[in-house]
């Protein structure tokens, strides 16, 4: 127990410590009847899925550790007050994208939640093979909802700022970000591993000045440009899926930073599922239609970002940026689809070199995917992990001059047809 009282849940405890919550009892029936399971496979927190005679919940608590390493590396429990803030943010900003949240309780860093079934997190199901209908669409309307509705595009000027400084204290899951993100890759960082192979490529990078330069760049523009609420964690494994659905769990990292920044993430983890596919081909050639598939998705997510960004630009920018006052109503309408223009010129830029450094840092740093993971042949998936590597430097020291998604996408395609080891 901590000196304020948060004691952690197990499957044992669960019943007795949360049966009185109404809202449990209402949704799930009475705790005489409930099944417990911890399901966490996450890095950080303990997650258990509770099913009673009335139904089902998530009830979600935050470890004062990092469970991926340990009681060893400390993590506060605050994380839950963000995820929380963030959750009901993303509902209000981008209504039925995440689950639906039913309790919080600070002190026990709890967020009792819906339970997304039949939902699987989409890594796994891409790792098999399988696809979403709509899934472009859903991922890239959630990233325009969420991130214009955040801003200074969209806010009253004292909500924003309200925002920032709330978010600002999330300091602990940002200096994850910092170190994991923009830093360790570069270096021979302690908690960094890579798969055997890659010795010649790690070498070549970590040689790679204008690289360096670049992971810094991005690192200053995630720190210093506080644009927009981000989820701050956006990856496939943030994602819960069926079939024909999409929601965004895991909030967590939630900060204020650059519009660019979870495009970017987004789009990164939908490059290495491209590029790890080789690696789960039965036969060959037999995940190439997922490849197009993949690829088409990355496509579609800056697509639908980008008009969505568009409509919502014209429609609802009643923030103290770019206001209608200076150019609509003083007939300057053209101007502002110019500033719009340069807007997602500008957020296009950014999400290219955080796309880069996101591929890099889940093949040398600390948190790998389970796409190259569950490749099981070390010399497969370091083939594959290469050319990540490679396309990840090109996108960070390149993305200003990257002319646009085709051109992105027409780069995966051309990597995974070379040898970069
Ligand atoms: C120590 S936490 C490692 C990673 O897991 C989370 O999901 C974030 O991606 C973080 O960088
Ligand atoms: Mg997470």
């Amino acid at each position: 127990m901590t000196a304020q009282g948060y004691v952690a849940l197990s499957p044992a405890t669960l019943p007795d410590r949360l049966g009185g919550l109404a809202v449990l009892r209402d949704r799930v029936g009475p705790a005489d009847s409930w099944q417990v399971r911890e399901v966490g496979d996450g890095n950080l927190n303990l997650v258990f899925i509770v099913t009673g005679s009335a139904g089902s919940a998530v009830v979600k608590q935050a470890l004062p550790y990092v469970r991926l390493v340990g009681e060893s590396w400390p993590l506060p429990l605050s994380r839950s007050f963000f995820e929380y803030n963030a959750l009901i943010r993303q509902e209000a900003r981008d209504p039925g994208s995440v689950p639906s949240v039913w309790h919080f309780d600070e002190v026990q860093a709890i967020v009792v939640m819906e339970y997304l079934t039949p939902h699987v997190i989409l890594r796994h199901a891409l790792v098999e093979g399988r696809r979403v209908d709509g899934l472009a669409k859903r991922l890239g309307q959630f990233c325009a909802r969420t991130l214009f509705r955040g801003s200074d595009l969209s806010m009253t000027a004292a909500a924003r700022k309200a925002d920032l400084a709330l978010f600002a204290g999330n300091v602990a899951l940002c200096d994850i970000t910092e170190n994991l993100v923009f830093s360790d890759p570069y270096f021979d960082a302690p908690m960094n591993r890579h798969t055997p192979g890659l010795e010649g490529m790690v070498a070549r990078l970590r040689a790679d000045l204008s690289l360096k330069v670049a992971a810094q760049h991005l690192k200053m523009a995630f720190t210093s440009r506080a644009e927009t609420m981000l989820h701050g964690d956006l990856h496939t494994g943030s994602i819960m899926v069926t079939e024909s659905e999409a929601k965004v769990i895991d909030p967590e990292f939630a900060t204020y930073g650059p519009i660019g920044f979870d495009v970017g993430m987004l789009i990164a983890n939908f490059l290495m599922a491209h590029l790890s596919q080789p690696g789960h081909e039965a036969s060959p050639g037999d995940r190439a239609a997922q490849q197009d598939w993949l690829l088409s998705v990355v496509d579609g997510i800056w697509e639908t970002f980008a008009a969505e960004f568009a409509q919502l630009w014209r429609t609802e920018r009643r923030g103290i940026l770019y206001q209608a006052s200076l150019y609509e109503d003083q007939g300057h309408a053209l101007a502002s689809e110019q500033a719009l223009s340069d807007v997602i010129g500008r957020i296009w830029v950014d999400a290219v070199g955080f796309c880069g450094v996101e591929m890099h840092r889940r093949i040398l740093g600390l948190a790998h995917n389970a796409d190259f993971e569950k490749i099981a042949d070390e010399g497969r998936r370091a083939a594959c992990e290469a050319r990540a590597l490679a396309m990840g430097r090109q996108l960070m020291v390149g993305a200003a001059s990257m002319p646009g998604i085709t051109a992105l996408t027409a780069m995966a395609r051309r990597m995974n047809t070379e040898d970069h080891l």
